[in-house]
C-alpha cells in the first residue's frame, strides 16, 4: 500500500523518491536527476505533459459537448453550416503555436545534448557481447573490462542487475565526453544510464558520443538500451562518481592494476 501511495504521488511531482542513480520497485516516472542535461529532460517533460493534458481535456470536453448537444434527440433540424472562417484560422494557428512553443525548449535541449564545446576528458565504452568495455584515453590508456556480478557475488546495497565487477570511476563536476562504439564483430547496444540523461547507440565501426556531468558523488546505474541479443539484460553500466582527488588517486591504483593483463583489450591499441 506505502508504494502504491508513493507511485501514486510521484507521478505528480514527476520524480521518483528513492536512492537515487538507480530505479525502485514499483517506480513509475523519472529517476532523479543527477545531471544537468537529466534536469533539462525532466522540465521539458513536465512543460510538454501540461500542455497534453490541457489538450486532451479539451477535446474530451468537446466531444461530449457535441455528443449530447448535437445527438439525434436533441438537435432534431441539423444545420447546413460547412464553412466558419474563423473557427478554421483559430484551429490551424493555435495547434501551430502551440508547436512553436514546444519547439523552442525542445531544440535548446536538443543543441545543449549536442553541445561538445566544454569538455575536460574523454571516456570511451565498447559493447561486446556481453559486457561494456571502457578506456581512459586521457589517462595513461586505463582499460577494463565491466562484467555484470552474478546474485550471489553481491554485497551488501549493490542491485541486482546492475552492478559490475569494476565500475566506470568518473570526477564529479567535470564535463565527461563518452565515445560510445560496439565490437566490430559484435552487434548493436545502447549505452543508457538514466538518473544521468544519457541514452547512445553503440554500433559496430561507428563512433557515437555524448556527454554528461555528474553533480554529486554516488553511484548510478544503467543498462543496453538496444536488444542485442541473449545477454542484453546482462550487460548493466555501474558508474561510480568521485571527487577530483579521489579520481586522482583511483587514476594512480588503476594504472597499476590494469597495466599488466593481457585480457584487457586496450593491448590491442599500443
Ligand atoms: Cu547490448
Amino acid at each position: 500500500m506505502n508504494y502504491f501511495i508513493i507511485c501514486f504521488f510521484s507521478m505528480f511531482y514527476f520524480v521518483d523518491v528513492s536512492a537515487k542513480g538507480q530505479p525502485s520497485e514499483w517506480q513509475i516516472s523519472f529517476q532523479e536527476a543527477a545531471s544537468p542535461l537529466m534536469e533539462q529532460l525532466i522540465s521539458l517533460h513536465d512543460f510538454v505533459f501540461w500542455i497534453i493534458t490541457a489538450i486532451t481535456i479539451f477535446v474530451f470536453l468537446l466531444l461530449a459537448y457535441v455528443c449530447v448537444r448535437f445527438s439525434a434527440k436533441n438537435n432534431k433540424k441539423p444545420s447546413t453550416t460547412t464553412h466558419n472562417s474563423t473557427l478554421e484560422v483559430a484551429w490551424t494557428l493555435i495547434p501551430v503555436i502551440l508547436l512553436v512553443i514546444i519547439a523552442i525548449p525542445s531544440f535548446r535541449l536538443l543543441y545543449n545534448q549536442n553541445d561538445f564545446s566544454k569538455i575536460d576528458m574523454t571516456i570511451k565504452a565498447t559493447g561486446y557481447t556481453w559486457y561494456w568495455s571502457y578506456e581512459y584515453p586521457d589517462h595513461e590508456d586505463i582499460a577494463f573490462d565491466s562484467i555484470m556480478l552474478q546474485d550471489e557475488e553481491l554485497e551488501e546495497g549493490q542491485p541486482r542487475l546492475l552492478s559490475t565487477d569494476y565500475q566506470l570511476v568518473v570526477p564529479v563536476n567535470t564535463n565527461i565526453k563518452m565515445q560510445i562504439t560496439s565490437d566490430p564483430s559484435g552487434v548493436i547496444h545502447s549505452w543508457a544510464v538514466p538518473s544521468l540523461g544519457v541514452k547512445m547507440d553503440a554500433i559496430p565501426g561507428r563512433l557515437n558520443e555524448t556527454y554528461f556531468n555528474i553533480k554529486e558523488p554516488g553511484m548510478y546505474y544503467g543498462q543496453c538500451s538496444e536488444l542485442c541479443g541473449i545477454g542484453h539484460g546482462f550487460m548493466p553500466i555501474s558508474i561510480k562518481a568521485v571527487s577530483l582527488e579521489d579520481f586522482a588517486s583511483w587514476v594512480e591504483v588503476a594504472k597499476k592494476e590494469f597495466a599488466n593483463d593481457n585480457n584487457k583489450n586496450f593491448v590491442l591499441n599500443e
